[in-house]
């Protein structure tokens, strides 16, 4: 079919424009168009072969939403074996390592120049450009030999169809590794979840299982990254002598390297470098298990070689693993400030990201059913970052007999109180509130806690200690506290006794969101609490709302309200309250929020008097205030409007007297509409 040449240089065009676009994003980390620009310019090109086959060239972008699927898998000799990495797991073992290179190369005290890259949780493959086109992928398999994925590769968008720049080698082999970030890991999982198809353990399976399908259709549709490492065999390159400069000559090509890559002088320098990664390792969009090393000069690295599958010039200095193998000795209940029971692992101990553990979350039962985990099992556990330490899964094809399911227990471990669960809640719970000392504990201790009332210089240990002692019982009992009790402590000291005298009389004053939120009422964090006080204003106003006025605050609920109104229906609560008060706990009034938007009453001023059917007089202030108006005690001449309930005073007779309008009840419901 014969092209007309304007179409075939629009084509040229866009195809040159797109690659470089794609360039500017996955190499550069710059990119210059927004998505949707870019998928115009994508489809105007997609048209353009549509109607014309012929300008469907190998380059072309367009070719990268794979194509019908394999039978099987060619397999690919490789012609430099791949090679895996030696690990190192701690600064002796890098030290051993250095001393290898010097023993190996006679270089007693030369300064040794090594680059460093994190090493990316994925897979490796191989990338073969002939005459500057990308025309064969293939995996790693043993290092000899692997699988041709090249249909699969392509659909990979960092991985560059064509070398960039003019000096086009005739071979050029390009290693690195295939993953897939967090963000694109968890949105792919939700979406095989939702599909109903598998969903994968982590990131680096998902990588595996993505490259490893026989329709590249759907690889196509999975989230695969590339970033290269090293270079294998090549023809006709001109190839520096520095590692660091070949894999810059690559990115030059058009290939992502490591944004962190850097080379460093000396093993000191090496594991400061690896230290100030595994400080970043937790704010990554992607998963790293170490720091890799290689010896930067290439012909000391030639001079040192390599033992069976790994070279000696190159390790990886591993991070502590996250995820770890233990058995699960028992499961045992903890109750929570709420009485919430939840299951904790103890674990026969074991080190987890450096730190030795032996509880780990199990979450709550549903959890436990639905990954089926047994008393005696083998489990992972995973401990990322600052996290509780959780159990991942049981390890199944380790049980060797039946093993016993976990059960709730019918009464709370702590108080023996009856355990129930609620309907549609996850949560079991003990029954015995305030009665439970392990909910008191929690109590109190959320109570003390900083964003809570900051009672300096209580901590867990000591709250613990007072209500086993039983000294406190509930929060209020705190500001009943002397010195001679709290002298009479273990490991209280007559000075830290008097500080903490202090600190509780510093708590003294607060916020109206600070004493609500200390309460601990079930699912009333410090924005709910928050939003109660600006909207209530007062803790009295707060107590008498009923459940419908509750949800009139923003984010709030039926739930929360329900939790918010049962709180102050019991009396034991109304008491603590009366008792915290009266022990001088106080707060300056808060201003009352007005939304910008919602202010129709914004400049008048009412006056409230009489009964009102189903509401008090600080309800209807409240609502009053929340729509933008003034609320007076007596009535003058600025007064807008009189809301007069039943059998109502004077006050009404001096509106009267001032030609003030007079709204009775239904009026005044109007008046909200
Ligand atoms: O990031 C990696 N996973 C990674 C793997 C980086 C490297 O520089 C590697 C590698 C595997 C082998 N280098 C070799 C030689």
């Amino acid at each position: 079919m014969m092209v007309p040449k304007a179409i075939q240089a629009d084509a040229k065009v866009l195809r040159e424009e797109i690659n470089a676009h794609n360039h500017r994003y996955y190499v550069l980390d710059d990119p210059q168009i927004t998505d949707q620009a870019y998928d115009r310019l994508f489809r105007q090109l997609q048209k353009l072969e549509a109607d014309y086959p012929v300008l469907q060239t190998a380059d072309s972008p367009t070719q990268r939403v794979g194509s019908t699927p394999a039978t099987h898998f060619e397999s690919v000799q490789h012609e430099m074996q791949m090679l895996s990495l030696d690990n190192a797991f701690d600064e002796a073992e890098m030290f051993a390592f250095e001393k290898r290179l010097r023993d190996r190369s006679q270089l007693e005290s030369e300064t040794l120049y090594f680059t460093a890259e994190p090493k990316l949780d994925g897979l490796a493959i191989s990338l073969l450009y002939e005459q500057g086109l990308l025309t064969r992928a293939a995996t790693r398999g043993d290092g000899n030999t692997g699988e041709n994925i090249t249909a699969n590769a392509k659909t990979i968008a960092s991985i560059p169809l064509k070398l960039r720049g003019k000096d086009v080698p005739k071979r050029l082999e390009v290693r690195g590794e295939v993953y897939i970030k967090h963000a694109d890991f968890d949105l792919l999982n939700q979406q095989q979840g939702e599909s109903g198809g598998r969903v994968f353990a982590n990131p680096r399976n998902a990588a595996a299982g993505s490259l490893r399908l026989l329709d590249s259709r759907i690889t196509a549709s999975r989230p695969l990254t590339f970033c290269s490492y090293g270079i294998g065999t090549t023809k006709d390159v001109d190839l520096s002598n520095s590692h660091f400069q070949r894999m810059l000559m690559l990115k030059k090509m058009g290939f992502p390297i490591s944004p962190f890559i850097e080379c460093v002088s000396g093993v000191e320098a090496c594991i400061e470098y690896y230290r100030s990664v595994m400080k970043k390792r937790e704010d990554l969009s992607f998963e790293i298990d170490g720091v890799v090393f290689k010896l930067d000069d290439i012909q000391l690295q030639e001079k040192v070689g390599f033992v069976s599958r790994a070279p000696r010039w190159a390790i990886a200095y591993k991070f502590p693993a996250q995820e770890v193998m233990t058995t699960l000795l028992d499961v045992d209940f903890q109750v929570g400030r709420t009485g919430a029971l939840t299951p904790v692992a103890r674990l026969e101990p074991v080190a987890v990201g450096g730190v030795k553990v032996s509880n780990a979350t199990l979450h709550n039962m549903d959890e436990i059913m639905r990954k089926d985990i047994r008393i005696g099992d083998v489990v992972i556990i995973r401990r990322a970052g600052d996290v509780i330490p959780e159990v991942v899964a049981p390890v199944s094809n380790k049980r060797k007999q039946d093993l016993r399911q976990p059960q709730m227990p019918t009464h709370c471990p702590v108080c023996n109180s009856e355990v129930v669960r609620s309907e549609g809640q996850a949560a079991y719970r003990c029954t015995g509130g305030l009665v439970c000392d392990a909910q008191r504990k929690e109590a109190i201790k959320h109570f003390a806690s900083r964003k809570a009332m900051d009672i300096d210089g209580l901590g867990n240990k000591l709250i613990e200690q007072m209500v086993d002692l039983d000294m406190i019982h509930s929060p209020a009992d705190l500001y009943h506290l002397d010195l001679p009790q709290l002298s009479g402590l273990e490991r209280m000291a007559e000075k830290s006794a008097n500080n903490l005298l202090s600190a509780l009389q510093n708590s003294r004053l607060t916020t109206l969101a600070k004493f609500i939120y200390a309460l601990g009422i079930r699912e009333v964090g410090e924005a709910t609490a928050e939003a109660l006080s600006a909207y209530f204003g007062s803790i009295e106003t707060l107590q008498k709302a009923d459940i419908e006025t509750m949800q009139q605050v923003e984010d709030v609920g039926p739930v929360v309200a329900e939790n918010v109104f049962h709180f102050f229906q019991q009396q034991k609560n109304r008491l603590i309250i009366e008792d915290l008060i009266g022990q001088g706990v106080n707060w300056p009034d808060p201003e009352v929020e007005i939304a910008a938007d919602k202010q129709p009453l914004l400049g008048r001023t009412y006056v409230i008097t009489g009964t009102l059917e189903g509401l008090s007089r600080d309800q209807a202030a409240t609502q009053l205030k929340a729509l933008g108006a003034k609320v007076s005690g007596s009535v003058s001449s600025k007064t807008s409007a009189v809301i007069a309930g039943e059998k109502p005073g004077s006050k009404v007779t001096k509106a009267e007297s001032l030609g003030i309008d007079i709204l009775d009840q239904a009026a005044y419901e109007a008046l909200l509409k």
